[in-house]
């Protein structure tokens, strides 16, 4: 029992700055990077980017599955052990298959710009080129939705 209280303690510091990025990166009004209330296609599309490639471990540039998938498992350790609803979904098979559109299990730069480009597009609703709060609302409530 104290093994495995320790082995916990060890998983949590290893992976502290991990959870702390998640929390920055994956809610949409954090990207804001100049805090004007609204974010830019480019805020956007650096803070994701940033974000996904923290799983390039051995740095040469594009995400392999492996990567992608022992990055995957520790957000998603971390948030279950923040108690957050539907972690165990975090960057399953269907956020590895947008990613990697031309499936040839690596995700680029390019690839990630591709995905990034058409979800600030959904997302922007009124079409003005930036996601204000109130559209980022909208698209955490319907995240949380797609959740339950
Ligand atoms: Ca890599
Ligand atoms: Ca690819
Ligand atoms: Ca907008």
């Amino acid at each position: 029992m104290k093994s495995l209280a320790i082995a916990a303690c060890f998983a949590l510091s290893a992976t502290a700055g991990l959870a702390q990025a998640q929390s920055r990166h994956t809610s949409v009004p954090k990207a804001d990077a100049n805090a004007t209330g609204n974010v830019t296609l480019q805020e956007y599309q650096s803070s994701r980017e940033a974000f996904i490639m923290k799983a390039d471990t051995n740095h040469d540039g594009t995400v392999s599955r492996a990567e992608w998938d022992a990055f995957a498992k520790a957000v998603r350790h971390d948030l279950d052990l923040g108690g957050v609803k539907g972690a165990e979904l975090i960057g399953q098979g269907s956020w590895w298959t947008a990613l990697d559109a031309n499936k040839d299990n690596m995700v680029t730069h390019a690839e990630i710009n591709a995905l990034t480009a058409a979800k600030f597009a959904q997302y922007d609703l009124d079409k003005n080129h930036l996601i204000s709060r109130a559209e980022a609302q909208q698209v955490r409530e319907a995240a949380q939705a797609a959740l339950h």
